[in-house]
């Protein structure tokens, strides 16, 4: 031992004792369950943006990742918010007032944020494995992936306590990574509609239905605790329903990949996700303009 810090600090669990290798051999590239593994999920993101790898986290570090998300729940950004699909909340005068655009939801649920983790504790290992992110990037056809870069949306956890729900949206980035972590008894549900949209098609009455309540194409995912999600949710409007008054809280962790290295998110966004922006969001922020800008 060196450092006078020696034994302060918990040794970083091994990403074997977090991840089920007996079920899912994700770090021997020549084990047929891996190939299965891989050959599941591409299927399923064909054919509906949505892959469950289902108990990928063992059960004992299930509870690991439970219990590190409750030691830093203090640290919640929640936020309140009535937002349309694309997460304004603002009216758009140009679009009729019963239009998908100017229907506004409440979203009260929140996150914890990528600066609450203590680096190499154990949800911040199976984040930052890079067996998992081969992996998922196989599932993906992308040839690689790098975890987000940005301080507060890298690893995040999103919280929904009795009473709050994420309501219909798509995401702005091409996929997400996540992992329920502790699921409602009543509620919390994370339902999708997949294609509701396409690169070419909006897609705006069928998505007015759903959020008047329609159940046409809404699909509801069976999650389980431990059970890794891929979801392209560009073009897929999703959401978790309301979590039950009298439920235990939702809590998932949501890992945030990228496909190139050193990417950081925008400081709009991420004061209305996380209520707050860091010097890093600022200086991102002023080489994008010096990039596009060529003022000087
Ligand atoms: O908590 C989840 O399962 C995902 C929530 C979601 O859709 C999002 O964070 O964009
Ligand atoms: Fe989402």
């Amino acid at each position: 031992m060196h450092g006078g810090d020696a034994g302060t600090k918990p040794a970083a669990p091994a990403f074997s004792a977090l991840i089920d290798l007996d079920r899912y051999p994700l770090d021997d590239h020549q084990s047929p369950a891996r190939a299965q593994a891989v050959a599941d999920a591409k299927a399923a993101l064909v054919a509906d943006g949505c892959a469950v790898i289902a108990g990928l986290i063992r059960p004992s570090a299930v509870q690991q990742l439970d219990a590190e998300i409750i030691e830093r729940k203090h640290t919640t950004h929640y936020s309140t918010q009535r937002i349309n699909p694309y997460f304004h909340v603002e009216p758009n005068p140009a679009y009729p007032s019963d239009h998908a655009v100017n229907t506004f939801l409440e979203r009260s649920s929140g996150f914890i944020p990528g600066d609450s983790w203590r680096a190499g504790c154990a949800t911040d290992v199976v984040f930052r494995s890079p067996v998992l992110a081969s992996f998922i990037a196989e599932c993906l056809g992308i040839a690689e992936l790098h975890c987000y870069a940005d301080p507060l949306a890298g690893l995040t956890a999103n919280i929904l306590d009795p009473g709050q729900q994420f309501t219909w949206h798509f995401d702005t980035n091409d996929f997400a990574v996540t992992v329920l972590v502790a699921e409602a008894d009543s509620g919390g549900l994370f339902e999708y509609v997949p294609g509701i949209r396409s690169a070419d098609d909006e897609g705006f009455d069928a998505i007015k239905a759903v959020l008047d309540g329609s159940r046409e194409g809404v699909r509801t995912l069976e999650l389980r605790p431990g059970d890794l999600q891929i979801f392209r949710g560009r073009y897929s409007l999703h959401r978790v329903s309301r979590v039950g008054h009298e439920s235990v809280p939702r809590h998932a962790a949501i890992f945030a990949y990228t496909a190139e290295d050193g990417v950081i998110g925008r400081v709009e966004r991420t004061r209305q996700l996380f209520g707050r922006v860091l010097a890093e969001h600022e200086a991102a922020e002023v080489d994008r303009v010096r990039a596009d800008a060529l003022l000087d």
